[in-house]
This record gives structure tokens, sequence and C-alpha cells, in this order.
């Protein structure tokens, strides 16, 4: 295939809810949609995940942009491409700018997907109908706050649920749960809000039968991370340390986690993503697809991808309507009992809804 022409939209979607981390707030998610033509007509779509600030990565929605334009779109637009895993090779030299790289390589597999009349879950590998799905819920004002809305999460059926803690709003949280749901699966997710000087506190928290505890650490420190593991029976599942297949190696090696989670736009991709997965596979570590509050399009990617075998925990793609009002994609993504079908439709199984993303662009630029 060759690209001939890019269309980058900046929307912003109003979210139902603001989520809150460690870090910050985000009340609406803006976020830029990516839609890629091939020399034969067909249209592949991705989704830059980026925030607008950046707490989580240091990517952030205009770096993306700047990335895109400046740098990825000039490389990869009128290139022959066979597969998708060339786009990551050929994005090589450009250092880290995950999120920018995954975006675009996100619309190259779904065309490839189509070109290959397969569905995105099929043309990655993956066999599964139907994925697990758990839900993340933000920091609440309340604990009580926080207990009803697990309640509700729990009756919608998701398959276990993550809440967030920070220092002074951790042990008494977690138990407060429990007390209250004792079966529930449950984890936690700090967000890298700890140090080795909390010890003492993190050491608490298995008391209370978590699935694991996320990213407690440092972003860059695999080796603390490997210290607190080897003191904690609670698996240590790694998310904003993990950017790379090589990241994961050297973690995996270190003993720095027992779990990881894979967000495609973090590491660059879903090639880089299933290299992960598979490498996880053959260690034996589980793995789970992560969320960064997507709207459709990513939502329809990381759904493919958690089509692949060894996502053997819930992830966080909880259904469409939990974030939006409405969402950009046609059927919405839907949750029964706790699993997402996946689509076995060619591409990425959802039609995006032209009418609804140009309702919610604030710009966009088109690229040739
Ligand atoms: O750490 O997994 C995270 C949301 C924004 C940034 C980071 C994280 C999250 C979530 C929510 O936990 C995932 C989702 O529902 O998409
Ligand atoms: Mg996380």
């Amino acid at each position: 295939m060759k690209l001939t022409e890019i269309v980058v939209r900046h929307i912003k979607m109003p979210m139902k809810a603001p989520f809150t981390t460690s870090f910050g707030t985000i009340a609406d998610k803006e976020l830029l949609v990516i839609e890629a033509k091939d020399q034969s007509g067909i249209i592949g779509w991705g989704e830059a995940v980026a925030f607008t600030a950046p707490w989580y990565t240091e990517e952030t929605l205009k770096t993306t942009w700047h990335m895109l334009e400046d740098f990825l779109i000039p490389m990869l637009c009128q290139r022959d491409i066979n597969h998708p895993d060339e786009v990551s090779a050929l994005f090589a030299p450009i250092r880290r700018n995950c999120m920018a790289k995954a975006s675009i390589e996100g619309a190259v597999w779904d065309i490839y997907a189509q070109q290959t009349k397969q569905s995105l879950a099929q043309a990655l590998g993956g066999a599964k109908r139907q994925i697990e799905v758990g839900v993340s819920v933000g920091i609440q004002p309340t604990i009580e706050q926080l207990l009803t809305l697990l309640k509700q999460h729990i009756q919608h059926g998701y398959k276990r649920v993550k809440v967030k803690i920070k220092p002074g709003q951790d042990v008494e949280l977690v138990r407060a749960i429990r007390t209250a749901f004792p079966k529930l699966p449950l984890m936690v997710d700090a967000n890298s809000a700890y140090t080795l000087a909390d010890i003492e506190v993190l050491k608490q928290l298995d008391d209370f039968d978590l699935l694991m505890i996320e990213q407690p650490l440092a972003v860059d420190d695999i080796v603390d991370h490997a210290k607190l593991q080897r003191q904690l029976q609670t698996p240590i599942c790694l998310d904003e340390s993990i950017t790379s297949y090589d990241d994961a190696r050297r973690a995996i090696e270190l003993g720095s986690c027992g779990i990881i989670n894979i967000k495609i736009g973090r590491v660059g991709g879903l090639t880089e993503a299933k290299r992960i997965h598979d490498l996880c596979q053959t260690h034996h570590i589980p793995v789970w697809c992560g969320g960064m509050l997507e709207a459709g399009i990513g939502r329809a990617h990381n759904i493919a991808l958690t089509a692949l075998a060894n996502f053997t925990l819930p992830g966080d793609t909880a259904g469409s309507s939990h974030y939006w009002y409405e969402d950009i994609i046609t059927p919405e993504v839907t949750v029964e009992n706790g699993y997402i079908a996946v689509p076995q439709s060619v591409g990425i199984g959802y039609t995006v809804n032209r009418e609804t993303v140009e309702r919610f662009t604030i710009s966009q630029k088109v690229y040739q």
C-alpha cells in the first residue's frame, strides 16, 4: 500500500464524568483522529491518545501533531508499505514519541486488515471471539461516592474493578472497598505516586487480596520496582514504565513486575504491542490492555489487540457509554455480562461516524 492522503482532525468530546488520577483531572477528552487513505481508496483510522498536558507521559496532543506533521507523515506518505510491521521500523530513527507513531501506524493496520479482508483482530493474530473487560475508576471526592460507583459497575457486569490510589488515600480506602465487596476482583493503580520510602504502606496492601498493584513507583525506575516486588506478595503490574519491547524484556529480567499493562499508544503501536505480548507469553507474564479514555477508534484497536491469547486478565476497555454521551463509531462498544464481542467484519469492525466527528472537530488539516 501507499498512503496518498492523511487527514488529521483535532476533536473534543464531552465526558460524562471527569476522570481524576494522582496527577490531574480530565473533564473533556481532546484527541486526534487520523484518517489515512491508500492509493486504491481504502481508508484506515487511527487515534492519537495523548492528553493535552504531559502528566501521564511526556507527550501531549500538540507534540503528537507536531511529530505527525513534521516527521512521521512525510516519512510515510507516498512510500510503499507491504506490511504494517514496516512502519515501526521506518519510525525507529525518531526517538520515543510513541503515541504519535502509534496513531498513524494504527491507521495502516486498519488499511492492511481491509486489504487482506480480515478483521483487525485476525490480522494481528487474535482468535478470541469475546474479551473480558474491567473498569477503571478515577479518584472520587468521598469513599461513599466511590462505593456507590463500584456497586453500579459490579451490577453492570464488569469482570474486575481498578481504583486509583495515592498517598493518604490507600490502605483505608482499600479496606473500605474490601469490607463492602469481599469477593470483588479488585486492583489498584498508583500512577507512580509512591517511592520506596512508602514501602510499609505498600506492604499493608498485601492484606486485601488485590489482583495487582499498578505502577506504584517512578516511571523510569524498574530497579526500585524489582526491590519492591521482592517485598510484596501481590504482583506489581507495570504501566508507565513499559514503553517498548526492550523495557519489557529488562523489567522481566530484573523481576520488576508479575504482570504488564499494554497500551498501544504508550508502546508506539500495534506491532510493538504484539511483540511485548509475545515476549510476556514466553515468560509466563500475563498481560492486559490498558486504556487512555479512548474514543471509538482507539477503543476498537484495543479490542482487536485484546483478542490475542496472552491477554488473560480483564482490561480497562470499558463500553463507550461509560465515558461518552455519544461515541464517534457505529455501533458503539457495548459490554454484556462483562464481555465485549470482538468484531468479525473487516478492518476495525466499526464504522466511523463522520457527522459526529465533524461536530466534535476543533481544527483539521489535510496532508498529501
Ligand atoms: O494509568 O491506566 C492509567 C486513564 C488516563 C491515564 C492513565 C490511566 C487511565 C486509566 C483509565 O486508568 C483507563 C480507561 O478507562 O481508559
Ligand atoms: Mg495505569
